[in-house]
């Protein structure tokens, strides 16, 4: 339940160590925690501070797609990836606007610098949306999800689309231990958000697996890094939907979801943001409606997915670290 969820945070807040981090940020950080959602208990997206079902849905049928450029998120309104895209754009030859450098913590201190940020993310969107040749290049985040779940580019240059085969092997071989989906490519984290690298980042949800026992469908995702007040309530609910949309295609019930976490941490800057939302009290879950017309994970499209009876806390601001 939800709780499983606030234990987490509260046990962040109370055991983590003060750990710097790539950012710059600083964090409050454990080592290994491990958290387990009954799905059939109502889909988990949270109600002590709302979240926005249209962008965890959108992102996941973009990873479900195989794409991996931005325009996608864009063209539904999904601004939660532009950060890792303008990074690679103020980083080219190509660009010559102001001096852009360390824009995520600079936004932060400095009123006037985020004012000219402001402006030039939102022509940098429109541009993307509009311009192909300028999409091409600047809104592709590289290999990141949509890529390697997808179309793994194997030694001999053939592709693998890893979340068609582990479908068609939970149809037809239920009790693999294989049931897997691997994002790590360890030669496209070389270097990885690098200039000149092979993907923006490396993956933070390195891979998955499922589990079929008396008829249900479960899931285990194991993530080497969670922000946990702005991505890991994210990273929940989109696992859970991809659980309910593969269960439903196989014909099974869903069953748990089991969430692995290796460095957990709370950010220095979303801590008040955390007490706030532990001095609230939770809400009854929300259910999830798929269109019952389309059947392939394949065909979901937006519009198939509504969530119904979500009546959230409101939501809580806080800063994303680039
Ligand atoms: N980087 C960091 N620092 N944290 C993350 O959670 C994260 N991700 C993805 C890639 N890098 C990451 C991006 N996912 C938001 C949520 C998820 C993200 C990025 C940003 C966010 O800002 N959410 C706001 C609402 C945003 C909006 O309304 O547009 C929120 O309040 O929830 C984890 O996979």
């Amino acid at each position: 339940s939800e709780q499983t969820y606030l234990d987490f945070l509260q046990y962040v807040l109370e055991n983590g160590v003060k750990k710097e981090d790539r950012t710059g940020t600083g964090t409050l950080s454990v080592f290994g925690y491990q958290m387990r959602f009954d799905l059939s208990q109502g889909f988990p997206l949270f109600t002590t501070k709302r979240t926005p079902f249209r962008l965890i849905a959108s992102e996941l049928l973009w990873f479900i797609k195989g794409d991996t450029n931005i325009r996608y998120l864009l063209q539904h309104n999904n601004h939660i990836w532009d950060e890792w895209a303008f990074k690679k754009w103020i980083e080219s030859d190509e660009y010559n606007g102001p001096d852009m450098t360390d824009f995520g913590n600079r936004c932060l201190v400095d009123e006037e610098f985020n004012e000219v940020y402001k402006i030039e993310m939102e022509a940098f969107c429109e541009r993307i949306l509009t311009d192909d040749r300028f999409a091409e290049k600047f809104g592709d985040l590289g290999n990141v999800y949509g890529k390697q779940w997808r179309n793994w580019t194997a030694s001999t240059g053939e592709s693998i689309d890893q979340l068609k085969d582990v479908i068609n092997q939970i149809k037809t071989n239920p009790d693999s231990r294989r049931l897997i989906v691997n994002a790590w490519n360890p030669e496209d984290v070389v270097n990885a958000g690098a200039k000149g690298s092979k993907a923006a980042l490396p993956p933070c949800h390195v891979m998955f697996q499922f589990y079929v026992a008396n008829g249900k469908l479960s899931c285990h995702l194991t993530q080497r890094s969670a922000d946990s007040f702005l991505g890991a309530n994210f990273n929940i609910p989109s696992y859970a939907l991809l659980t309910y949309l593969i269960a439903r295609e196989c014909d099974l019930e869903v069953g748990e979801f089991v969430y692995s976490l290796g460095d957990a941490h709370i950010y220095s800057n979303h801590i008040e943001q955390v007490k706030e939302q532990l001095s609230r009290d939770i809400r009854e879950l929300p259910t999830l409606k798929i269109n019952p017309s389309k059947h392939s994970v394949f065909d979901i499209e937006m519009e198939d997915l509504t969530i119904e009876g979500y009546n959230p806390h409101p939501s809580i601001k806080a800063p994303i670290a680039v």
